[in-house]
């Protein structure tokens, strides 16, 4: 009798070891297992969009110790610059970045950041944009998990002819997108939009004679050889979006959303960080190999543009409020923001 309980405890401590053992060797294999996200990208992977998109695939597959896999498809070759937003929600790509002016009235909220405000880095404007996200998280990115967001560098005048007053500007075809278009509109010139990847093409064929855009293009596309002429207006910021298909967001395991939530805000940083050093050494590039000529506005001017600028403004509160948004806070937290950032981001800069 003693005998065969003996037996049948061994027995049964065998199985409950060998149980043990087989739940672990599946543990190890799910942990083991790499998932492969595709990450789409509309313009070239010169570009400063592109830079961090490939700092930020390093960041992830270090951080998730193999277990995330990050697929870069640079140059539109996955989807298109206006197409981002719903290829992404479609899920013909995980991950898409997108620019928020390339689709004027889809980002009711964010669309705040791209106004003149007098942001005067990537780095004040990115840390801006992604803490009033945070804050807000507003309903124009319900379909979609947001990784992160950061800003272009403050948009000049790059042109083939000089623009040394806003006189200069009058029936001028400039490239620009959104709210930086109608900029041009309220200064006289005459905007031609389309998205940064159509912008070589059409400057090579003369189809306009400069753009309105962060300068360090004039590098990473090599738009100074067209555009000997920088105007330093510093006007408003382009906004951009990280965002991810929600159904595969969801089947992460937890591990893998924290190592991509804990990532966003120091992205916002890190791109900003590299656009506005980028920003000055494309500068340098283009003065030793273009000889460009920099230009300022004269104070007069930039007062004049700012007058003109004005209604801007208040047509982002009314498109704003109409949609169901609480214009006033959000315009009151995007300037406390703004100067909180330039306090703790840019002593020296
Ligand atoms: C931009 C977009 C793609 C590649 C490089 C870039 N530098 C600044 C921008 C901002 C932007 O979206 C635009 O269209 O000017």
């Amino acid at each position: 009798m003693v005998r065969w309980l003996v037996v049948w405890c061994v027995l049964l401590a065998l199985l409950v070891s060998g149980c043990q053992r087989d739940e672990t060797t599946t543990d190890a294999a799910a942990t083991q297992e790499t998932v492969t996200l595709s990450y789409a990208n509309f313009p070239p992977a010169t570009t400063f969009p592109c830079v961090q998109m490939e700092h930020w695939k390093e960041q992830v597959e270090q951080d998730s110790g193999g277990s995330l896999a990050i697929n870069t498809f640079p140059g539109g070759t996955l989807l298109g610059a206006k197409d981002m937003l719903a290829g992404v929600i479609a899920g013909q790509a995980d991950i898409g970045c997108l620019c928020m002016s390339y689709q004027p009235g889809a980002f009711p909220m964010t669309t705040v950041t791209e106004l003149p405000l007098g942001f005067k880095s990537s780095t004040v404007a990115s840390s801006v944009l992604w803490d009033l996200y945070q804050k807000y998280q507003p309903k124009e990115f319900a379909q979609v998990k947001v990784l992160a967001m950061f800003t272009s560098a403050p948009t000049c005048i790059m042109s083939q002819v000089p623009v040394r007053s806003l006189e200069d500007l009058a029936g001028l075809e400039l490239r620009a997108s959104g709210i930086a278009s109608q900029i041009l509109d309220k200064l006289g010139a005459t905007p031609v939009s389309m998205p940064m990847s159509q912008t070589p093409e059409a400057l090579q064929k003369g189809l306009v004679k400069g753009l309105l855009s962060s300068m360090e293009v004039l590098k990473d596309l090599n738009f100074a050889e067209y555009c000997r002429y920088e105007t330093l207006t510093n006007f408003q910021v382009y906004p951009f979006a990280v965002v991810m298909n929600l159904e595969k967001w969801n089947s992460l395991s937890a591990q893998q959303q924290e190592v991509l939530t804990d990532l966003s805000r120091e992205q916002a940083l890190w791109t900003g960080r590299y656009m506005d050093a980028h920003v000055a050494d494309s500068l340098k590039w283009a003065s030793e190999t273009y000889q460009i000529e920099q230009i300022n506005l004269s104070e007069q001017d930039q007062v004049l543009a700012e007058q003109k600028m004005e209604p801007l403004l208040a047509n982002w509160h009314s498109a704003a409020s109409s949609r169901g948004i609480d214009a006033d806070a959000v315009m009151a937290d995007v300037l406390r923001l703004k100067t909180q950032a330039e306090h703790t981001l840019t002593k020296g800069m």
